[in-house]
């Protein structure tokens, strides 16, 4: 066939799921290739060639019909499936735009735009949807932002009461590398795992993979790993792991026991305690139920946890008599009270008296990205500038529902009585609601609320099915740019690989032709195009790399990257504070780490009290739900794509069971329900219910359910939520507290069944019925 005969070429490019080479037949990506230097790359890059040219691609600028017609107001049908989409050319979607979001500013302010649009895009750092999307309401005016994150918000929020905010910094970025834990960490104990797949991910994308090889290398070199969490495979088979099968949403006790074991032994680090610690006696107090409250015993542990209480003695004993370095992952924390466990994890290693030596203490991550523990770089990678934003109007990112439902009302957040904006413009670009929050039939009527719901996206996705207008972007292959993660030793050009689909834009030209509209054209571009931001901004950043002699930007463009300088952190986290606390305080009150913190006793927080406690959260099994709602899901991340990015790609589709996402279930909780490998399952409770795919698995815990997140959201079907298998139609839409407000996606209480006779088809892989010309 004469169309297939041309040459191929390979384009260098990066996802944050690995950097690769894209291979490009007659302007279609066909293949693609590992980077040559990745001697381990993920299978997730499998999915590029397929996602670039489906048929979800979004391919013209469109604007719902029900909304063109009846103009912008709430809409309870906002999303509905049948939705009816029109084309309307370039022109006249922005010039609706324009005038909406004039119309917006003019009647009601800025602070009734909401540009949160959290997400996490894609890898270049110049055609960075949120970063185009902030700049662009800045220069107009501002917005209502979102702050903190889906990923670790009660870590964020809560640490910088417990070591301050460059103690916070340093735990998130500067934990021990992998050569360090293979070299001084005789046992480390990870609360989560240390989930490999997870490891194949760092925003940006990463140039070398240090993760894996890192972990590998330590239990190599001796170093033992204690993995506590309810899947076995949280931690590779060949590193020896031990897995303390445990129930999910119970660390806090778990951890709370190690430390009572540590004082009726005597094990606990009086010395350490005394000198870089305040709050010990309280803390002492509450383990050892002084305060009138129950001792937290390894028994009473045992009996919330299902860990054995003399492995509970046993391990806390084996922490105290080697350097430990205790993990606690973000999963820990992505649920209800999630401050507590990762408080009650740095109070652990704080009584073992090691934070601060090589090797030992407190850490938050590895297993959870793939640059934790891979050494870090002063360096960060250029960035777009992104302006100021001149409105003091925010959410914590997770309570986007709350908003849109709760116009006006307070609510409380770290110390501060706050009230939700009023919004009328939800603007979304480079991540996916519909994905990433919880309770999606709640976020579904929270969306009918506002008068506009904008998106640019890729792809149709559900969050792309939820809005008013929706422009087409290009994706990553489709344009140049270049790209580095935190901690990455290589700036690296990714290159345009296949001409734009359909009549996508790159999200600048979008912004560019918007704010000139909006009379601030000038000061969006300051005159410049893409190519000349990409040589501003390398430019200026090696402006910025002091003597270092970096090559100028056609050089850097010719080499396809430039070394990064870096300086390898060797330095123990915590190591000055602990050689010199009176130098060196931390940035509490105290200058010390606060086992308990006054300011946070001070909020009168219920449920998020002075010190680490444990707090009965209701989605766990021995719950006052779980009799009705018996299993635990895990909703985890997916091994097979990077959230909902690239769902239809061949890899995450290979993976699919009767076309649903699969859930893993113990062959005993399957039997119980008649369900066999390959059977279609209904998981539901009160909130929702969603399809999904059997397989059986015994290195799954009894009464534990795991479906990953990132199923594409199908809201086809009357009979389920979803008829594809995101369990966000399962979860609780409520924050870790009222401290930070994390996300809870985490764990929730589900039933599960067989479902016999027929089955809604998945419908999420088709696009939305468009009328109108072509563009
Ligand atoms: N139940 C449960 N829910 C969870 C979690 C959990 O553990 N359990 N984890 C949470 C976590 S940690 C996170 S970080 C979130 C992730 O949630 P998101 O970051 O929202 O998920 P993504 O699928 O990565 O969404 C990115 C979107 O950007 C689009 N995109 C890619 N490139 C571009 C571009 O150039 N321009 C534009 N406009 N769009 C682009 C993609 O098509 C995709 O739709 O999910 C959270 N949700
Ligand atoms: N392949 C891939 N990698 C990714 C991502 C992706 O989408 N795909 N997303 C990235 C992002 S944005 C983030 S924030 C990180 C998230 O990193 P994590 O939060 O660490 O990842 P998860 O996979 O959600 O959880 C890891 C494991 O924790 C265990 N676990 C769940 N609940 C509990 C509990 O209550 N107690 C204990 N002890 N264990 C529990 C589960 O068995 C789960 O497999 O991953 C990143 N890496
Ligand atoms: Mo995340």
């Amino acid at each position: 066939m004469a169309g297939d005969t041309g040459p191929t070429t390979a384009h260098p490019t990066s996802s944050h799921w690995g950097v690769y080479e894209a291979l490009v037949r007659d302007g279609r990506v066909v293949g693609v290739r590992p980077d040559p230097r990745d001697p381990d790359p993920s299978p997730m890059i499998g999915n590029a060639p397929a996602a670039q040219h489906h048929a979800t691609r979004v391919d013209r600028p469109v604007v719902r019909r029900r909304w063109l017609e009846n103009g912008p107001g709430p809409d309870p049908r906002r999303g509905d499936p049948d939705d009816e989409y029109v084309s309307v050319g370039w022109d006249t979607a922005l010039d609706l735009l324009a005038g909406e979001l004039d119309r917006v500013r003019r009647e009601h302010g800025d602070a009734a735009v909401y540009g949160g649009s959290y997400g996490w895009a894609s890898a270049g750092r110049f055609h960075h949807a949120q970063s185009q999307l902030h700049r662009f309401l800045n220069t107009l005016g501002g917005y209502t932002r979102s702050v903190n994150t889906y990923s670790h918000a009660a870590v964020e929020v809560l640490f910088p009461h417990v070591v301050g905010a460059a103690g916070t910094h340093d735990l998130l970025r500067r934990a021990p590398t992998w050569e360090a834990v293979a070299e001084h960490t005789e046992l480390l104990v990870s609360f989560g795992g240390l989930r490999v797949s997870n490891t194949w991910t760092a925003s940006g994308g990463r140039a070398a993979r240090t993760a894996e090889p890192g972990m590998r290398a330590a239990a190599r070199a001796g170093t033992e790993i204690v993995s506590i969490s309810p899947l076995r495979d949280d931690t590779a088979a060949g590193l020896g792991a031990r897995w303390l099968s445990a129930e999910p949403g119970t660390d806090t006790a778990i951890l709370l026991a190690l430390i009572h074991v540590l004082v009726t032994d005597s094990l606990a680090d009086t010395a350490f305690l005394a000198r870089f610690t305040t709050g010990w006696p309280e803390l002492r107090r509450y383990v050892l139920g002084e305060d009138g409250g129950t001792p937290k015993t390894p028994e009473w542990a045992g009996a919330i946890s299902g860990l054995d209480a003399d492995v509970l003695r046993a391990l806390a004993r084996r922490m105290a008599e080697r350097r430990t370095l205790v993990n606690v992952g973000w999963s820990v924390q992505r649920s209800r009270y999630g401050e507590q466990p990762m408080w009650a994890g740095i109070a652990l290693a704080a009584c073992l008296g090691q934070i601060g030596l090589p090797g030992g203490g407190f850490a938050t991550g590895y297993g959870s990205s793939g640059n934790y523990g891979g050494g870090a770089t002063p360096v960060a990678p250029p960035r777009l500038p992104q302006g100021t934003n001149p409105v003091d109007s925010l959410i914590p990112v997770a309570r986007v529902s709350d908003m849109l439902l709760h116009p006006g009302e307070p609510f409380d957040f770290d110390g501060r009585r706050l009230r939700y904006p009023d919004i009328r413009l939800v603007y979304w670009a480079g991540g996916n609601p519909f994905h990433h929050h919880q309770d999606l039939a709640r976020l579904r009527r929270a969306f009918g609320r506002p008068d506009t719901v904008v998106v640019n996206e890729t792809h149709w996705t559900a969050t792309a099915r939820h809005a008013d207008i929706v422009l087409p972007a290009t994706t990553t292959l489709e344009r140049d740019d270049f790209t580095a993660s935190q901690g990455d030793l290589r700036l690296r050009v990714m290159r345009r690989a296949v001409p734009p689909h359909g009549s996508a834009r790159d999200e600048y030209d979008t912004f560019a032709a918007l704010a000139g509209r909006l009379g601030v054209g000038a000061e969006f571009t300051e005159g410049r195009t893409s190519a000349e931001w990409l040589r501003h901004m390398y430019e200026e950043w090696r402006g910025r790399q002091g003597a270092a002699p970096l090559p100028d930007f056609d050089a850097f463009w010719a080499d396809g990257g430039v070394d990064i300088p870096h300086r390898v952190e060797d330095a123990a986290l915590f190591g000055a504070f602990r050689a010199d606390p009176a130098a060196n305080p931390l940035g509490t009150p105290s200058g010390r780490i606060e086992l308990y913190s006054e300011t946070v006793a001070g909020f009168g927080y219920p449920d998020c009290p002075g010190h680490a406690a444990w707090l009965d959260p209701a989605e766990r099994p021995g719950s006052a739900r779980s009799g009705e709602w018996p299993l635990t899901l895990v909703a985890n991340q997916p091994d097979g794509r990077l959230h909902s990015q690239q769902d239809m790609g061949a890899h995450s589709r290979a993976q699919k069971v009767a076309d649903r996402a699969p859930v893993r279930l113990h062959p005993a909780d399957a039997a119980a329900r008649g369900i066999a490998g390959g059977d279609v399952v209904r998981l539901f409770n009160d909130r929702g219910s969603c399809l999904a795919g059997a397989v059986l698995d015994d290195g799954v815990r009894r009464g534990v359910v795991q479906l990953s997140t990132g199923a594409w959201f199908d809201p086809s079907s009357t009979e389920v939520t979803c008829a594809h298998g995101n369990p966000n139609a399962l979860t609780t839409d409520v924050g870790t507290s009222r401290l930070s407000h994390g996300c809870t996606g985490q764990l929730a209480l589900v039933e599960a069944a067989r479902v016999d006779g027929p089955v809604p088809p998945v419908r999420a892989f088709e696009p939305p019925r468009i009328t109108g010309p072509a563009d």
